[in-house]
């Protein structure tokens, strides 16, 4: 079975850049065998992070994740490679940092805070047509 090369958005979130684990998150991304295709220091606007989380709009947690993700800058990464999408979001592990598994970004450098958003140091798209769309805005 033969699959294309896709690409796939990846954010270090403000949590994961403040505590300075950028270069480790770099370091899974290629030590998987990914390939880093651009990448930009970003202080996002309030617009850019409303149309990122669309999705989310209108659920508890939404004020508290955009004014998390505009507390400081944000390493957005274009990354690319056969089945990226669904493997750096295996890379990354699941949304809650307390039961994502160790091993994972988000389980081995994650934990609860007791914030009303949980800070999980990453974002990854989850299909082809959200990293379509994410890409673009994070990259034009
Ligand atoms: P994902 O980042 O694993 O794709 P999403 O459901 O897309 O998770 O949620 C976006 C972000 O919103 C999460 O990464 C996390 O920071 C936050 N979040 C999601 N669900 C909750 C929740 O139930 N409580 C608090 N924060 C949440
Ligand atoms: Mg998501």
């Amino acid at each position: 079975m033969s699959t294309a090369i896709e690409e796939t958005l990846v954010l270090v979130k403000p949590d994961g850049v403040a505590r300075s684990l950028t270069g480790e998150i770099l370091r899974r991304i290629e030590a998987k065998g990914y390939s880093l295709v651009d990448i930009r220091l970003v202080q996002a606007e309030r617009s850019l992070l409303a149309e990122h989380y669309a999705e989310h709009e209108g659920k508890p947690f939404y004020e508290p994740l955009v004014e998390f993700m505009e507390s400081g800058p944000i390493v957005a990464i274009r990354v690319a490679g056969n089945r990226v999408i669904e493997g750096f979001r295996v890379l990354a592990g699941t949304t809650d940092p307390t039961t994502a598994a160790p091993g994972t970004i988000r389980g081995d450098f994650g934990r609860d805070w007791g914030l009303r958003v949980q800070q999980n140091l990453v974002h990854g798209s989850d299909s082809p047509e959200s990293a379509e769309r994410e890409l673009k805005l994070w990259f034009s």
